[in-house]
């Protein structure tokens, strides 16, 4: 298995693994930008966003479901956090495998990009 992240998923490369269910996992990144920097990501190998059919968006909305969650249970729902996700090249993504970042318990930059 080529990809790092479904490594992950399959317990074959260690995570600060804070959530899973049948669908969805989130773990700390290993390089993280912020206080709180956690990647939510599909079990399923997705690469892109841009892969995803209009009979899957609503995974995107679990996966905000979890980050939410776990903003709270961060501590940083109340002062907020921004939620990013790259796709392709220009969108800066590194790792080919669907991905959220949740980013909080700073001030983050106000430009977007
Ligand atoms: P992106 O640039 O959006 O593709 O972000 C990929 C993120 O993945 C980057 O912030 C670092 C993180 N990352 C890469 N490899 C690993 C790993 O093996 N474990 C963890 N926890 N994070 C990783």
């Amino acid at each position: 298995m080529e990809c790092i992240f479904c490594r992950i998923v399959a317990g074959e490369l260690p995570s600060d693994t804070l959530y899973q269910d049948d669908e969805v996992m989130a773990f700390r990144d290993i390089n993280p930008l912020a206080p709180t920097h956690v990647l939510i990501i599909p079990k399923r190998h997705i690469a892109f966003l841009s892969d995803l059919s209009d009979d899957e968006v609503s995974l995107i909305g679990r996966m905000v479901g979890v980050a939410n969650k776990l903003a709270r249970q961060e501590g940083v729902a109340e002062k907020g956090y921004r939620l990013v996700i790259g796709s392709g090249e220009d969108g800066g993504q590194v790792v080919p495998h669907l991905h959220m970042h949740l980013l909080g318990g700073r001030r983050l930059s106000d430009r977007l990009c």
